[in-house]
């Protein structure tokens, strides 16, 4: 999303800055920026496709591939049913506008009910809580960073993540102007991080007790009678049953179980409601984790009844250019869905079409009618990113069919029969679909490639049909009405989709052609990007007709209220453990840059001074931490900025497995957390897993008493 200006010469990039010119970034890059260019030239970046032989991987031509794949999901599914075959989409697909736009078709020709993204390791309880409270899996409100007056931020990190479900280039010069303009920025995180600094104020909160804070919030909004429904007045439903239901969360309630003072909260409370512009945001620490879709409702509840939902500094609603959300021509994401059918063997109910992904490596090791044999993964690395990834890695180890569209041959991608690599980003044209949905300002930008692409070489998208349009053909035959259908769409292109949807959209001329609206013509012609400035009052318009209305007390919410009173009485015994990010990574996949990966090891784990000493862990010791999946050693790091109790470790390591043809990363291997990560602690109302708040055990690494307590 932040703009970038690249100095190029043949096929090298000089130089990557931050574009001063462009509206929304206004200069700012993060390092992630710099990479682009590593990735560009990362000799271990696969350039053609792969099959896995008796040897090891041996390139072949893009045809023979894609036959091959198309091939071997047919025959699959002639075997064992549609069902067999499930896909996996990872993370960088919404960064990708073609696999945005062209993904849903390769879903769709799958016709198979097991299918799985980094969702639900991620943003689901947001989508779950917009589904169920707006009527929209994508109404996702948004901080109001740039008017605010009160910021209360809980799990998240924006000075490392740049954001997150708000997309907002430079951060921190967003947050320092908050507190320049009298305004404050109070954080919740059991880790005094990056973002504490720029905050006026942080307090420590126990991981997974967000939901009890948010209620006594709500607690003290009820008990002060100041509910204030500003522009959602008129538009709510379930006001009587949220009072109700806060009415048991007192303050005094809820201290001992968060961590969080009567006195810190009272504070809180007054000021989030005497702000004149107040907005409430969580994020990852509060999302992913076993009370994650009671957090997303909390949320969003509480900026509707602080007048906070839908107005200028407050809880936002974009209007992308390309709104997702109505866009014509059948690429709209649709509104959602719950239940409409369950794995197999744990019975989790879909979401959205998906199921949650910590079921995947059951549903592949138990025998049975339905038991899936083959994987699709486009851009994911589940071996690393979900969990019990060990277990994963050895369920793949056993699928009779995988195939993987990625560039790397890395954790997940090594058991693939078949990699299918796409071009590297520089040869792609960008328009990021997903994050403008999200962003703090409405802004559009269109950038082309900025190399050619080596001749026959195929990206995302392409994969994408050319396997669908194959397996039609397989089949229906050749002349088959979807075949040229796909063969059409292949011609097409993402481009023409993107532009009809441009036109389409809020900033467009939609259907009258004198019209002077937005076109792809017109952001090509201005590389900086559009800016249609700040967010506007739009949620009335944006309910869909067929919801027309803000619940505030869903029934699921309500119902799951009784897991969360049932574990207040459980007091963790062992240590939590929490995740962290850090500004020179993104998630498994950037570990190849030698440029962001030199320095010292930052897989580490951080603990508190109180809890090192009671186990006799010294700085820079070698630990262990153990949970019900298994163990990771690597060294400890104490400081007073991790609360005592929690000890965090990052996720996306753990490079030193067999076959994993990744050079620098193999240098910084590191551990991977999610195999500590339980693929059975689940956010049991939404299906997304708990990364956050993990029962583990430390122990000084080869301690027998710490291999005894394992055993
Ligand atoms: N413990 C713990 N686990 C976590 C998290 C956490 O905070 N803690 N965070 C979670 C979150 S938020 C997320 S989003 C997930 C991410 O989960 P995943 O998306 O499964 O994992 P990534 O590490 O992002 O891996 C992305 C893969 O895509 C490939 N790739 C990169 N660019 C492209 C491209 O343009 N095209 C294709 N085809 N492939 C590409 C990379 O080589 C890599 O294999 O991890 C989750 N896991
Ligand atoms: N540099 C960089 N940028 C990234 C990424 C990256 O890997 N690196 N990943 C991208 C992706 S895929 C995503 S989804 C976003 C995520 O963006 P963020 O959510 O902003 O980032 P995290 O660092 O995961 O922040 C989660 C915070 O929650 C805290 N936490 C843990 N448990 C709890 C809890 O129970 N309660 C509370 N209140 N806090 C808790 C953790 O200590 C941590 O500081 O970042 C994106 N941007
Ligand atoms: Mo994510």
């Amino acid at each position: 999303m932040c703009g970038i200006t690249l100095e190029v010469h043949a096929n090298k990039v000089l130089a990557t800055r931050g574009d001063e010119r462009d509206p929304f970034s206004q200069g700012h890059i993060c390092p992630k920026a710099t990479a682009l260019s590593d990735l560009h030239d990362d000799p271990d970046r696969l350039r053609q496709p792969m099959r896995r032989e008796r040897g090891g991987f041996t390139p072949i031509s893009w045809d023979e591939a894609l036959n091959e794949a198309a091939e071997r999901i047919h025959g699959l599914q002639q075997r064992h049913g549609n069902d067999a075959m499930a896909a996996y989409l990872g993370n960088p697909n919404i960064h990708n506008m073609g696999a945005m736009l062209f993904g849903p078709v390769i879903l769709r020709a799958l016709r198979s009910k097991n299918r799985f993204s980094a969702t639900s390791v991620d943003q689901l309880p947001h989508m779950f809580a917009a589904y169920h409270m707006f009527g929209h899996q994508l109404l996702l409100p948004v901080p109001d960073v740039d008017r605010t007056d009160f910021l209360l931020m809980l799990g998240a990190n924006p000075l490392a993540s740049n954001g997150s479900l708000m997309s907002a280039p430079g951060i921190r010069r967003r947050l320092d102007a908050i507190r320049a303009r009298g305004g404050e920025v109070v954080l919740m995180d059991p880790r005094r991080t990056e973002s504490a600094r720029s905050a006026s104020e942080h307090h420590f909160i126990r991981p997974g007790s967000d939901a009890l804070f948010l209620l006594s919030l709500l607690h003290v909004v009820f008990a002060r009678d100041a509910v204030k429904l500003g522009n959602v007045q008129g538009l709510t439903r379930g006001l009587d049953e949220l009072r109700a239901v806060a009415k048991d969360f007192s303050p005094a309630f809820t201290a001992v179980h968060t961590g969080v003072s009567v006195v810190a909260l009272e504070s809180i409370a007054s000021r989030l409601l005497a702000a004149r512009r107040a907005a409430v945001y969580g994020r990852m620490g509060a999302s992913t984790q076993r009370f994650g879709g009671l957090c997303a409702w909390l949320v969003y509840a509480l900026n509707a009844v602080t007048g906070n939902l839908d107005r200028e500094g407050g809880a936002m609603f974009t209007q992308p250019a390309l709104d997702s959300l109505k866009a014509a021509g059948g690429f709209g994401v649709g509104r959602g869905s719950h239940g409409r059918w369950r794995s197999r063997v744990r019975g989790l109910p879909e979401f959205g079409g998906e199921l949650p992904v910590a079921v995947l490596a059951e549903e592949i090791l138990t025998a049975g009618t339905g038991q899936i044999r083959g994987l699709l993964t486009m851009a994911g690395n589940p071996v690393l990113s979900t969990p019990n990834g060990a277990q994963l890695d050895r369920a793949l180890a056993k699928l009779d069919l995988m195939i993987s569209v990625d560039p790397y041959i890395n954790e997940t991608t090594r058991h693939a029969h078949l990699i299918l690599p796409p071009l590297s980003p520089l040869e792609r044209p960008h328009y990021d679909l997903a994050l403008h949905l999200l962003a703090v300002r409405n802004t559009a930008k269109f950038s082309e490639p900025t190399f050619t692409p080596p001749a026959g070489a195929l990206d995302d998208w392409q994969v994408h049909v050319g396997i669908a349009r194959r397996l039609a053909a397989l089949r229906n035959g050749r002349l088959d009405k979807e075949v040229l259908r796909l063969r059409a769409l292949e011609t097409t292109g993402p481009e023409r989709m993107l532009d009809v949807g441009l036109r389409m959209g809020p900033y467009g001329s939609g259907a009258n052609l004198l019209r002077d609206g937005l076109t792809l013509k017109k952001l090509r012609e201005n590389p900086h990007g559009e800016d249609f400035g700040a967010l506007q009052p739009c949620l009335r318009e944006r309910l869909p007709d067929a919801h027309g209305y803000v619940e505030l007390a869903p029934a699921p919410m309500i119902a799951d209220l009784e897991r969360l009173r049932a574990s207040m009485g459980e007091e963790a015994q062992t240590l939590q453990l929490v995740g962290r990010r850090h500004v020179r990574s993104n998630n498994s996949w950037l570990h190849n840059s030698e440029r962001l990966m030199k320095g010292r090891d930052r897989c580490t784990a951080l603990l508190n001074p109180v809890d090192a000493a009671r186990a006799g862990v010294a700085q820079g010791a070698q630990v262990t931490l153990r949970s019900r999946t298994g163990e990771i050693t690597l060294s400890a790091e104490l400081t007073d900025d991790i609360m005592p109790g929690v000890v965090s470790v990052p996720h996306g390591f753990g490079h030193a497995r067999d076959g994993v043809q990744l050079r620098v990363a193999s240098e910084y291997a590191g551990v991977s957390v999610n195999d500590l990560t339980d693929e059975l602690l689940l956010d049991t109302l939404t299906g997304n897993a708990v990364l956050n708040g993990v029962p583990v055990e430390l122990s000084l690494a080869g301690d027998a008493k710490g291999e005894s307590a394992a055993s």
